[in-house]
């Protein structure tokens, strides 16, 4: 298998999730590390439009979206997966994905300390703003602290009553899987900030198997992370070049019927629909060749070559049409 190379920056919670399956599942990989902000030049290189973080390349596989990212990996490296096996353990672990993102997400944001200096950086503010339509201005947090607060309580109950039995993992499992991962990756970003105070509505005398599982789960990623190879950082033209001369991770894919009726070859643009600026700006225009009630794969050209990549995003969040 190609080497994986990761986009991401440092900080951000959602490249913090891919590290940490990465690492629990011992699977090398490579950081092309990004700005904070647009634009990403590096990406202009692969000829990506995508907007957010992270993304990985797998030879010329590229993968939007943790929740594909996970599948794939999955899939690709069936050695000791991390995914729930059982049917109704299946379900719970895609749940707790989609709380995490649909909801979780939004709770955590409000108890960002306030003396993390991007918060006072105007470029940052402006770009997040015209993003996502949200102010994470100190005074626009402190704002939304106290409904914060009481929805983290309301999130930690949950957790609390399935760990109350004394299980050390979500699923009652050896080690830590993905499910606790879904859950966990949001509190273990946001609790271990420098600065970040803990309310005592939500600390650990008031939800003491919750916090006790996430101190496991920082131990498990931490010791992963000792025992596993160095991570290489590459740059954006080193990124390109390993990325471009490598083989595909996968074959190519099979456009099925669809409630689009789009067809194999059509050129179409692949784009987010759920934030504010991915529909406008941040279109990928290829040729469709995979389409499965899954994920949407199109063909693209890496800028001033001839060589083909392909872009996979999941069916949901994203929205693909015939490019006008
Ligand atoms: N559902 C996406 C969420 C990714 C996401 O929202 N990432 C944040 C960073 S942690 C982002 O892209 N923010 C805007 C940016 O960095 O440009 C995933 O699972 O990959």
């Amino acid at each position: 298998m190609p080497r994986i190379v990761l986009f991401s920056y440092p900080g951000s919670p959602w490249g913090a999730k891919v590290i940490s399956y990465l690492s629990l599942r011992g699977i090398e990989y490579s950081e092309c590390c990004q700005p904070m902000t647009w634009p990403r030049p590096d990406l202009q290189l692969l000829g990506i439009q995508y907007r957010r973080i992270p993304f990985i390349a797998i030879g010329k596989d590229i993968y939007y979206d943790s929740s594909l990212i996970f599948e794939k990996l999955e899939a690709l490296y069936p050695h000791q997966p991390l995914g729930a096996k059982e049917p109704s353990a299946m379900t719970l672990e895609k749940l707790m994905e989609k709380w995490a993102e649909g909801s979780l997400l939004n709770s955590v944001m409000y108890i960002l300390p306030k003396s993390l200096p991007f918060l006072t950086d105007s470029k940052f503010l402006a770009d997040r703003k015209e993003l996502w339509g949200m102010d994470f201005s100190p005074d626009a947090l402190e704002k939304g602290l106290s409904k914060s607060l009481v929805e983290i309580r309301g999130h930690f109950a949950i957790l609390e009553n399935l760990l109350g039995d004394g299980r050390q993992w979500l699923l009652d499992s050896k080690k830590p899987g993905l499910i606790d991962i879904h859950a966990a990756f949001l509190f273990d970003w946001i609790f271990n900030m420098p600065g970040v105070q803990i309310n005592e509505l939500i600390s650990a005398s008031a939800y003491p198997f919750t916090w006790r599982w996430l101190d496991r789960y920082r131990h498990a990623i931490a010791a992963s992370q000792k025992q596993g190879a160095a991570i290489t950082q590459l740059t954006g033209p080193e990124a390109t070049k390993l990325i471009l001369e490598s083989e595909f991770a996968e074959m190519a894919g099979t456009v099925m019927d669809d409630p689009t009726r789009l067809r194999e070859g059509q050129i179409v643009a692949l784009y987010r629909i759920d934030d504010l600026s991915s529909s406008v700006k941040h279109r990928d225009v290829g040729r469709l060749v995979g389409l499965t009630p899954h994920e949407t794969v199109i063909a693209i050209k890496a800028k001033a070559t001839d060589i083909e990549i392909r872009i996979h995003a999941p069916r949901s969040q994203f929205e693909v049409e015939v490019a006008s």
